[in-house]
């Protein structure tokens, strides 16, 4: 039952951050693919392939709504990779109201968090304690294992950057917490 529950979950988060992603997209999605460039061509085999590079000033950042399963009133942009898929790195931005909460849950793979502005608190455990909780400044730094049930709470508007390995999913200890079951 927790298998079915998770892989919808999973479905439900990557639904909406593919959503999400595509509603921000500022170029047109009908047009047919163009051309690859020569640059873009395969590499030969004794080269290996150039990865692309990224360089995005902050004004580009495109923020949209964050996926379903995170409370409502945060704000998400993927900078690079995508979290949806199994095995690609990525990184993200998640901007978070004052006082935004995000009830215990865990992730199934590891979680690296870095603060940039505002105050981030995180803690570990099932139960939401507030007390138990390490308040993190722009600067600071949180790593979550995967699997390890934690929780977090901003305080002040707060900007995090989020990079890992995906697919990151949001799955909650207590299912009644998560905002994509309520309605
Ligand atoms: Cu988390």
């Amino acid at each position: 039952m927790s298998t079915v529950r998770t892989r919808t979950t999973l479905i439900a988060f990557i639904c909406s951050i593919s959503i999400g992603t595509a509603v921000h997209t500022q170029t047109p999605q009908k047009a047919p693919p163009a051309a690859k460039p020569a640059s873009q061509k395969a590499a030969p085999a004794d080269k290996p392939a150039m990865a692309k590079h990224v360089a995005i000033a902050p004004s580009d950042i495109k923020w949209g709504p964050a996926p379903a399963a995170l409370p409502a009133g945060a704000q998400m942009a993927v900078l690079d990779g995508d979290p949806s898929k199994a095995g690609m790195p990525f990184v993200i931005r998640a901007k978070f109201p004052d006082g935004y909460r995000i009830a215990p849950h865990w992730h199934p793979t590891d979680e690296n968090v870095a603060v940039l502005s505002g105050t981030f608190s995180v803690g570990v455990g099932d139960a939401f304690d507030e007390k138990s909780m390490t308040a993190l400044a722009a600067g600071g730094y949180a790593h979550m294992p995967k699997r390890m049930h934690h929780f977090a709470m901003s305080k002040g508007e707060t900007v995090i950057q989020v990079h890992g390995v995906g697919p990151f999913v949001v799955t909650y200890v207590n299912p009644a917490d998560d905002p994509s079951k309520k309605k």
